[in-house]
C-alpha cells in the first residue's frame, strides 16, 4: 500500500468513526420508551427538550407521547402579531382562555384513567368510546395547537413544493382549493372547523368540516384523515372584529396562513397513516 492510499484509507476510517459516533449520539434520546418507563425522570427531561413545532419529523412525535405529558405550549407569536386579520384581544382570549381551558379540562378528564398513558392520536381513533368531556377537550386542545401553528404574521401567498403539487393535482388549482375550503368554513352550521386533511386510507388530500371540537382523526368523522390546515369558525375566533360576518374573517384568514408549516405537516404526516389509524 503506498502512502497516499494509506492516508486516504485512514481519513475515510476517521470520517466513518465520527459519523457513527454522531449517529449514536443523535439516536440515543429518540429511543421510544416502553410504557412502563414513560414517566421516568429521563423522559421528563426529554419532554422539556421538546423541539420547535415547525420541524415535522420531531413535531409528530409530540402526538405519540402519552396524553399526560402533553404541554400547553407558548403561542408562537405575540397576541397582536396577526393584526389586522385577527385582533390582539381576540388572540389573547382565544389562546389564554379558550385554548388553555380545553387543555386544563383535557388533562383533568384523563387524569387517573388509562387515557393518561395514551397518545392523543389513539384517543381520537377510539373517541366514540370516550366521554363527551374527553371528546370536546381533547379535540379543543389539539385543534387549537394546529390553528396557531397554521397562522403566521408573515403568512399568506400560496403553498409550493410537494404540497403545492398535491393541491393542484387534487383540486385543479389553488384558487379552486381555497374557494372550496372557504365554503366548508362558511357552510358549517353553528360552531366548528374547516380542514385540509390527508385521507387515512388513500393518502389523498381532502377538504372537510366538523362540528364542535371534533376533527378528522376521530373515528366519528365522516371521512378520516390527518389534518394539516385548520380553520376555527367558532364565533369566539372572530366575533370582536367581524361580528356576524364569518365570511369576511375567512377571506382575511388566507393572508396569514403559514404555508411552510402546512407543507411541513404534509411532508411529515403523509407516511404516518398506518400509525394514526390505530
Ligand atoms: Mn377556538
Amino acid at each position: 500500500m503506498n502512502l497516499k492510499l494509506m492516508l486516504s484509507a485512514s481519513l475515510l476510517m476517521a470520517a466513518f468513526t465520527a459519523f457513527s459516533q454522531s449517529e449514536t449520539k443523535e439516536k440515543k434520546p429518540r429511543v421510544k420508551p416502553t410504557r412502563s418507563q414513560s414517566t421516568s425522570a429521563s423522559d421528563r427531561v426529554n419532554q422539556r427538550d421538546r423541539p420547535h413545532p415547525l420541524k415535522p419529523a420531531r413535531f409528530i412525535s409530540e402526538w405519540m407521547t402519552p396524553s399526560s405529558e402533553l404541554k400547553f405550549n407558548n403561542l408562537p407569536y405575540a397576541y397582536n402579531a396577526l393584526e389586522p386579520v385577527i385582533d390582539s384581544k381576540t388572540v389573547e382570549i382565544h389562546y389564554d382562555k379558550h385554548h388553555r381551558g380545553y387543555y386544563n379540562n383535557f388533562m383533568a378528564a384523563v387524569k387517573g384513567t388509562e387515557l393518561e398513558k395514551m397518545p392523543i392520536s389513539r384517543i381520537f381513533a377510539n373517541i366514540s368510546s370516550h366521554s363527551s368531556a374527553v371528546r370536546n377537550n381533547a379535540g379543543g386542545f389539539f385543534n387549537h395547537v394546529l390553528y396557531w401553528q397554521n397562522l403566521s404574521p408573515d403568512g399568506g401567498g400560496e403553498p409550493s413544493g410537494e404540497l403545492g403539487k398535491a393541491i393542484n393535482s387534487t383540486f385543479g388549482d389553488f384558487k379552486t382549493f381555497s374557494e372550496k375550503f372557504s365554503e366548508a368554513g362558511k357552510s358549517r352550521f353553528g360552531s366548528g372547523w374547516a380542514w385540509l386533511a390527508i385521507d387515512l386510507n388513500t393518502g389523498e388530500l381532502f377538504i372537510t368540516s366538523t362540528a364542535n371540537q371534533d376533527n378528522p382523526l376521530m373515528n366519528t368523522a365522516e371521512r378520516r384523515g390527518i389534518p394539516i390546515l385548520a380553520l376555527d369558525v367558532w364565533e369566539h375566533a372572530y366575533y370582536l372584529n367581524y361580528q356576524n360576518k364569518r365570511a369576511d374573517y375567512i377571506t382575511a384568514f388566507w393572508k396569514k396562513v403559514n404555508w411552510p408549516d402546512v407543507e411541513a405537516k404534509y411532508n411529515g404526516y403523509k407516511d404516518m397513516r398506518e400509525e394514526m389509524k390505530k
